[in-house]
């Protein structure tokens, strides 16, 4: 396949940073052919500003335009309706994280989409960040040896409530919306996760969930790692939406501090390096961290979809992320350690 036609469904506040990466995309063989959201203004919106015909109903939309792949950048509790009618008519679906409310209605996107023999893959983003893919070759490169410990933290006091006022109302929040990537992170780097033990917290009472989490889990390759992640962080400088990380091998560690800046330790030497990427023309400080992760992610959508390859984040691989986020929340009830449900 030379060409890809690309739908995007639900093109509210963060899927504006998709619609400008699948624009970005277009040498590379992206077409955006169609938006849809359920709100007429934000539809014609983004149609407009993006060049693509516009609709209120994703069943309609699909019955008008002929897509190959769609990017569902609604939130969670309209995933798993949005891609059945995509698997219905076999059209490969990339889904927003999280992947859906609750374990169950995971795992049954995903069996749908084996059923119907249809691609699926889940927009998880925080892994091709420049700098996490930075991470990644210094690991892989062997420089501190086979990871044994690490510390990963998103911890930020900055006002995502302004962009994403429905984290009010999230009953499982802080965990759900951004522990996930973290989690994400701590199997990318340092392998699966054989058992999670969680402490939550609620300090802002404006919120219903919990706001912080302070998560400790033993991997598969005996490797313990501590995952934290917080709305309630007053620090300066405020490092959002950028991960701080501390991973330690045999032979050395990494350490990333705020403003992507890295510093790895190797047999007794050290070399610091900035692992950020620049400014695109349309992506803002501190968000660009983010919007070029969200470029990144879509190249590889399209790549890996191109050539009838699953996405590194499948359906399939983001349930073992999903399975982390069960296994914290119900550590955190039973104040028990917990094996992530399979
Ligand atoms: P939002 O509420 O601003 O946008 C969602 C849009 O979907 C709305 O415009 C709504 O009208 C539309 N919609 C809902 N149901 C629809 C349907 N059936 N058909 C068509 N349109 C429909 O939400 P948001 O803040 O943009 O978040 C969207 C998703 O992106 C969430 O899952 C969130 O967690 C995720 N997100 C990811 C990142 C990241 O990857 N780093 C960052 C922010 C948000
Ligand atoms: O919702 C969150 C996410 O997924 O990435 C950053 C964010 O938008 C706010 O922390």
């Amino acid at each position: 396949m030379d060409r890809v036609r690309v739908a995007l469904i639900g093109c509210g506040f963060y899927a504006q940073n998709h619609l400008h990466a699948w624009k970005h995309l277009g040498p590379q063989g992206a077409d955006l052919v169609a938006v849809c959201d359920r709100d007429p203004a934000k539809a014609k919106a983004a149609g407009e500003r993006f060049g693509a015909p516009f609709f209120t109903d994703a069943a309609a939309m699909f019955d008008a335009v002929k897509v190959d792949l769609v990017d569902i950048t609604t939130r969670m509790e309209t995933h798993r309706e949005l891609a059945a009618l995509a698997a219905d008519r076999g059209v490969g679906a990339v889904v927003q994280k999280p992947f859906a409310p609750d374990w169950e209605t995971c795992k049954a996107i995903v069996a749908n989409a084996q059923a119907r023999g249809t691609w699926l893959a889940v927009h998880e983003n925080f892994r091709f960040q420049t700098s996490m893919q930075r991470v990644r070759d210094v690991i892989a490169s062997g420089a501190i040896g086979e990871p044994n410990w690490g510390r990963l933290a998103f911890r930020t006091g900055f006002d995502v409530y302004r962009t994403q006022p429905y984290f009010y109302e999230e009953t499982r929040f802080a965990i759900l919306d951004v522990g996930i990537h973290i989690l994400d992170l701590a199997r990318y780097f340092l392998s699966e996760v054989d058992r999670v033990s969680c402490e939550t917290q609620r300090r802002n009472p404006k919120v219903k969930g919990e706001d912080t989490a302070t998560i400790m889990m033993r991997h598969a390759s005996g490797a313990v790692s501590t995952v934290e992640c917080t709305y309630e962080a007053r620090r300066i400088p405020d490092p959002f939406p950028e991960t701080l990380l501390e991973i330690e091998g045999p032979a050395g560690s990494i350490v990333v501090s705020p403003g992507e800046k890295m510093r790895v330790t190797t047999q007794g030497l050290y070399f610091d390096e900035e692992i950020g990427g620049g400014l695109l023309s349309w992506t803002q400080r501190p968000w660009h961290v983010s919007q070029e992760a969200v470029l990144h992610t879509c190249a590889h959508m399209l790549e890996t979809f191109r050539h009838g390859r699953p996405a590194d984040t499948s359906g399939e691989d983001n349930l073992r992320t999903y399975a982390l986020v069960e296994a914290a929340y119900e550590s955190a009830a039973t104040g028990r350690a917990v094996k992530p449900p399979v």
